[in-house]
């Protein structure tokens, strides 16, 4: 934290978290499923024979579609196969204990009937409420339900952009004092007011109708039409939040005055939970800065909504999943891995295939990820461990040849005192481990052997051994 403070009025309005139950059971979450849903669905990444590499939830901007057709697929959206419950019941089943839908996506389609435009599904051949079947069902399931809303919005007339306030140099112009003004013409800056009352009315209106909703995700908030207008957003915020106590709303909403988006000119986190983790870990709990945080994950390479093509890229494995969950775990975040549902409704076979591994592997394993923290051990070589009271989990990723799993344990603050491990196990078949000495190192610290048995060493997944440790002098 800088230590000349900054006065602002519209930076964050708390040092340090926010601790009250529903954040709480945030934090607590471990693994949670997003979905990308919406027209873009339909094209699936190509159209007229032609294939875009590029992200399928953009391709109204693809160049292989002209801006009418896009407008116009929403006619044809009818997924006849959709089944919120299904989906609930498989995201239960992959061990999620929170989902983030996209309500509204980059291109303004709304999956729920909204009042204040025409572009949504109530105007579709489907009509049904999208947005409410999902909430009623995961929340059906104990499973929390946030909604993605995005900020950019291609199909409102008065919706302006005025550039990217993480380009360097339109940052560098908004910071340079003066009032930074990012539209060209009275017009754009008054029919961008209309924008704004859309925005709000919209937000007020997803607040009202789904209540049994636990929070906000915002994203597209880049634009330095929205930053310029931090003041007005920042009361938006508080308007929302006074409506839904205990509503959730993390870094990617608003900016301090300055431009600083995420954390503002004071190293204050901006709202709720750091949302810089896009397809991205910190690689140390300094990384985090202490910060609440999540990161959201695709399954193929960047791409989030339904894509036809995933021979495109590199497509994660469970164990891929699984690894990198337990890894945000260890470092305090919440992991999420996104599915992007086909035109019909359905959920593509290798996304329930991979949800079904993760979930197999969650199915014994889900205490060294429910409700954890950083653990008291440092980053070891074979994995990573996380730590719920006095339970220590260590998920073994890289298992040693000799088939020893060798713990460092911290040094004890009092002189004379050592960690010893009281009890080991594998938290498979609960079955009690052998420890042996590991030897001590020449700056004091202590090491143990603890014996992987061939049954667990025969093993392809990762595998958790659950450990306490006791002080003894
Ligand atoms: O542009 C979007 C993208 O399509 C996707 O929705 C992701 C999800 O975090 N967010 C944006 C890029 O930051």
């Amino acid at each position: 934290r800088n230590k000349e403070r900054i006065a602002l009025k519209h930076g964050a309005h708390r040092e340090g978290k926010r601790n009250d139950a529903a954040m709480q059971k945030w934090r607590e979450y471990g693994l949670g499923q997003f979905i990308h849903w919406g027209v873009y669905a339909i094209p699936g990444g190509q159209w007229n024979g032609k294939t875009t590499t590029y992200a399928a939830e953009w391709f109204r901007t693809s160049g292989l579609i002209t801006h009418e057709e896009y407008d116009n697929l929403y006619k044809q959206f009818n997924p006849v196969n959709f089944d919120a419950k299904e989906w609930a019941k498989q995201a239960k089943e992959m061990g999620a204990r929170y989902m983030i839908f996209t309500t509204k996506h980059h291109d303004g389609f709304c999956m729920w009937p909204s009042k204040y435009t025409d572009y949504t599904i109530a105007n579709t051949p489907y009509k049904k409420d999208i947005v409410k079947e999902l909430v009623d069902a995961y929340t059906a399931e104990g499973i929390d339900v946030y909604l993605y809303f995005s900020i950019i919005d291609w199909s409102h007339p008065g919706y302006y952009s005025g550039g990217n306030i993480n380009s360097p140099k339109i940052k560098e112009t908004f910071q340079s004092g003066g009032d930074y003004n990012p539209f060209e013409t009275e017009e754009q800056e008054e029919r961008y007011e209309d924008f704004k009352s859309f925005t709000r009315n919209q937000l007020l209106e997803l607040v009202d109708n789904y209540p049994a909703m636990k929070g906000l995700w915002f994203d597209g908030s880049w634009d330095v039409a929205w930053v310029k207008n931090a003041a007005w957003v920042d009361t938006l915020g508080m308007e929302l939040r006074a409506k839904h106590p205990g509503l959730i709303i993390g870094s990617r909403f608003r900016s301090d005055e300055l431009g600083n988006r995420h954390v503002d000119a004071n190293g204050d986190l901006i709202d709720d939970y750091d949302q810089r983790y896009e397809r991205s870990l910190p690689s140390t709990l300094e990384d985090t800065k202490g910060f609440d945080w999540d990161c959201v994950m695709t399954i193929p390479e960047n791409q989030w909504g339904y894509h036809r093509d995933w021979s495109l890229s590199y497509v994660k494995t469970p164990y891929d999943l699984i690894e990198m969950t337990v890894k945000a775990n260890s470092l305090n975040g919440n992991f999420v891995i996104n599915f992007g549902p086909d035109g019909e409704g359905n959920i593509r076979t290798e996304e329930t295939k991979i949800a079904k591994g993760v979930g197999e592997w969650m199915d014994v394993n889900r205490e060294a990820v429910y409700g954890v923290h950083n653990s008291v051990l440092e980053k070891q070589d074979w994995g990573y461990s996380t730590q719920k009271g006095e339970s220590i989990y260590l998920t073994v990723f890289n298992k040693p040849m000799n088939d020893r799993v060798r713990v460092k344990v911290p040094r004890s603050k009092t002189k004379d005192m050592i960690f010893v491990i009281e009890h080991a196990e594998f938290i498979s078949g609960k079955q009690e481990a052998i420890v042996a000495d590991g030897g001590r190192d020449k700056y004091g610290s202590y090491y143990y052997d603890i014996v992987i048995p061939r049954k667990v060493s025969n093993k392809k997944e990762p595998f958790v051994i659950k450990i306490k440790l006791k002080e003894v002098d």
